[in-house]
């Protein structure tokens, strides 16, 4: 190695893979075995692989539809079909997972313990988010919920059942985002860290280190085309942000929305701001999903030191009855989050 480059090394003091950070913070974790480690390494791995693709997806026939209408009742997207093959593939192999659901399943996908595992995670994924924006070249992410079944429940024993947890059960949430730089994001409740991948080498390497989320921004994220769907103490609290006042830098608000609930949340919990899915005539439970969407960023973004609710209620006290069910969302800067709860109580219009 030239002198040049270790004195590049020697600067980047932080210079820490993935799995180098997950394992000096393997001693903290109460199941410290390994097996979280291995679990998270198989995700980084399905993350470079769907990366890899993605980077080249005009140059593969992997744009467009499968034809197949997911359980969303949304026309599947030929990245979607790819991004959950991967994953389900990436956690099978690695013997970690014992049950996995999938925003692209209708049902959890059990795995045959005999075969494949003895794994006592659970692992709720979003593999694809933002469909509507791959085709296009604009971010897109992958979103994942780990929960862990109790010691003394025998792996290929798991059900949705054991999956149905309030989001504050997680032991761990995160997410990957495919954009200007790939980055996986994860919590596992000791604060929120970064990695960047690096291509050259191929490792996710700690880049951003106890993400904290300002408690005010000026970044509203909203698709403001439902404005007259949405009920008048919401429109209120966006008229009352786009309102010039001389003695609030945080007014107007901008608005910031890429229609990729993973890019919209990365960037706000980054800079400050307030992305919010309510509920609307056309949507009465919102849109995005609670156990492999709101609930793995709330805990990210309550690591953070921000705030996510459905409107009322804190998002991680939910109690799920579905693996699929859909909540509203209000998630973001603690101060901008509570602000749109007192306009949609009416207390402030
Ligand atoms: P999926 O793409 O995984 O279905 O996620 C839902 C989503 O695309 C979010 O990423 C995004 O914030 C939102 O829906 C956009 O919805 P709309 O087009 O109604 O504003």
């Amino acid at each position: 190695m030239s002198d040049s480059s270790i004195a590049e090394h020697a600067d980047l003091g932080d210079f820490k893979t993935l799995e180098q950070f997950i394992l000096e913070k393997q001693d903290q974790f109460d199941h410290s075995s390994g097996s979280f480690s291995r679990l998270l390494r198989d995700i980084s791995v399905a993350a470079k692989i769907v990366n890899r693709d993605m980077r080249r997806a005009g140059l593969l026939d992997i744009f467009g539809q499968t034809g197949v209408t997911n359980v969303q009742g949304e026309v599947q997207k030929k990245m979607d079909a790819l991004a959950n093959k991967e994953f389900v593939l990436a956690l099978r192999r690695g013997g970690e997972c014992c049950l996995i659901g999938s925003e692209e399943h209708a049902e959890a996908i059990p795995i045959d313990a005999s075969s494949e595992s003895d794994g006592h995670y659970i692992v709720l994924m979003d593999p694809l988010d933002g469909s509507s924006n791959i085709d296009v070249n604009v971010s897109v992410g992958t979103i994942f919920s780990i929960y862990r079944i109790p010691d003394e429940l025998p792996p290929k024993e798991a059900t949705l059942d054991d999956a149905l947890q309030p989001g504050t059960d997680q032991v761990a949430a995160g997410y990957v985002v495919y954009g200007s730089s790939t980055m996986l994001v994860y919590t596992t409740g000791d604060g929120v860290n970064g990695f960047t991948l690096d291509p050259s080498i191929g490792e996710f390497l700690l880049s951003h280190r106890n993400v904290k989320t300002p408690d005010r921004g000026r970044i509203c994220s909203i698709n403001s085309g439902n404005y007259h769907a949405f009920d008048q103490g919401l429109r209120n609290y966006l008229n009352w942000l786009q309102e010039y006042d001389e003695d609030d830098p945080n007014r107007p608000a901008k608005t910031r929305y890429i229609g990729s609930f993973v890019s919209d949340f990365h960037r706000n919990m980054m800079m400050g701001g307030i992305y919010m899915y309510p509920a609307t005539q056309g949507n009465p439970e919102g849109k995005l999903r609670l156990m492999y969407e709101a609930n793995p960023m709330a805990f990210l973004i309550e690591q953070a030191g921000g705030m996510a609710t459905n409107g009322e209620k804190r998002i991680m006290e939910i109690e799920p009855t579905s693996l699929h069910q859909r909540t509203p969302l209000f998630i973001g800067s603690p101060d901008m989050v509570k602000r749109a709860h007192a306009f949609l109580r009416g207390e402030r219009s």
